[in-house]
């Protein structure tokens, strides 16, 4: 019988990618999707595995205990990967309530259910760098404390605890992944990246005059999403259920970001002014193409992450490969075809 692995949040980004290298190392995938009066299929669409034969798509709310159980009970699955999440930071701060919900007590119920129907299925935790929040090293390791910023990260601190909890308490293989900002063509549109690359293309088709951002200043360490859902599968195949750190050790600020964007999209930017009047200019039209608007500030910023992978590399052989300037290509190029073809996800 071929391994019979759980995906949860297969209509998002990380979700469609591992499911596709499920698929590829001969899984049988149970992704799992919520019931929405319109319910959005794009990425395995555009991964073109919507319709494979050993893709199964189940309706479910991570919110709901005995959904979990009745779960983990009809697929007879031996591993889990929790990747389901109400996963935008900006959103937690209007949303504590669900997002402690979803993000938080929603992996307790995975966990539940695999302490009650099968303890050796093998459970991964979708953790964050958000729980160093306010760092309190550079670069952020494994055993560097943990600071959280927001609600979101708040409660996937919770989770993460949970997870060696069960670890420790019931001998549950829980890894957590401690994952760096990851990115790709099949990133939400309300994440800084992808809307940075798709308001690049729709500015260098006319379609847009100016894209509108706050906080420039943050600093990421954004690797290649395609490349970290290896290192989720890795983890849960080791002997030992552990916590890892996954990301690039590079870091760059919001702003370093749109200017290789507009750059890619054959676009050279002129930074002026400064805080609220900040400004980017087309060096071509001599328009303004970026603005700083105080509606996307949060209330409480993480100001710097950077993350250090050495662990991950040694025990699981991972490392990233795609630099940011490939990366934000590999970005633009996408959505300058999906804005041309009058795509818009
Ligand atoms: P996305 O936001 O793209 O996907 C989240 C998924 O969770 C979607 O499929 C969403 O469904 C689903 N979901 C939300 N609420 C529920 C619920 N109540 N019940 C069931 N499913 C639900 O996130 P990513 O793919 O980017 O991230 C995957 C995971 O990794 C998340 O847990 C995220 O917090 C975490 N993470 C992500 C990082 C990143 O840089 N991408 C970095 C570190 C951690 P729907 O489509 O219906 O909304
Ligand atoms: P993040 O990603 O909060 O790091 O969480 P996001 O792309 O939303 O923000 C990154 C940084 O950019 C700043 N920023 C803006 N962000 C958004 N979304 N929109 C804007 O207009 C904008 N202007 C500036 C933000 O303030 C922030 O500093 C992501 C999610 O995928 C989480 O689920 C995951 O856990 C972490 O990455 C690691």
């Amino acid at each position: 019988m071929s391994s019979r692995a759980i995906v949860t949040g297969i209509t998002g980004q990380d979700g469609a990618y591992l499911a596709q290298l499920l698929l590829e190392k001969g899984y049988t995938v149970y992704g799992t999707y919520r019931r929405t009066s319109s319910v959005n299929f794009w990425r395995i669409e555009e991964l073109g595995i919507e319709k494979h034969p050993n893709l199964h798509l189940i309706e479910y709310d991570l919110t709901d205990l005995s959904a979990s159980i009745r779960l983990l009970q009809n697929t007879e699955a031996t591993e889990v990967y929790n990747l389901a999440a109400q996963s935008f930071v900006g959103v937690s701060f209007e949303q504590p309530v669900t997002t402690a919900e979803i993000t938080g007590l929603g992996a307790v119920h995975l966990l539940e259910a695999i302490r009650i129907i099968n303890p050796k299925v093998r459970y991964y935790q979708a953790s964050t760098s958000e729980m160093f929040g306010k760092v309190q090293a550079i670069p952020q390791i494994e055993s560097t404390p943990f600071y959280p910023r927001s609600p979101y990260g708040v409660a996937k601190l919770y989770a993460h605890w949970m997870t060696i909890n069960y670890r420790e308490s019931y001998g549950i293989f829980g890894a957590s992944g401690i994952l760096f900002n990851h990115e790709s063509p099949l990133r939400g549109r309300e994440f800084v990246t992808r809307k940075i690359t798709d308001s690049v293309a729709k500015i260098k088709l006319g379609k847009l005059d100016v894209l509108e951002l706050g906080n420039l200043d943050a600093k990421r360490d954004w690797g290649f999403a395609k490349e970290y859902v290896e290192g989720m599968w890795r983890m849960l195949q080791v002997d030992e259920p552990d916590t890892f750190v996954l990301a690039t050790n590079r870091t760059e600020t919001v702003r370093d970001f749109v200017s290789l964007a507009f750059k890619a999209a054959g676009i050279d930017l002129t930074w002026k002014g400064q805080d609220e009047s900040e400004h980017g200019i087309n060096s071509t039209t001599g328009k303004i193409a970026v603005a700083v608007n105080p509606k996307f500030y949060r209330p409480a910023e993480v100001e710097l992450l950077m993350g250090n992978a050495a662990k991950a590399k040694e025990v699981l052989g991972w490392e990233p490969k795609t630099s940011l300037e490939d990366l934000c290509e590999m970005m633009v190029k996408a959505d300058l075809r999906r804005n041309e073809q009058g795509f818009s996800f």
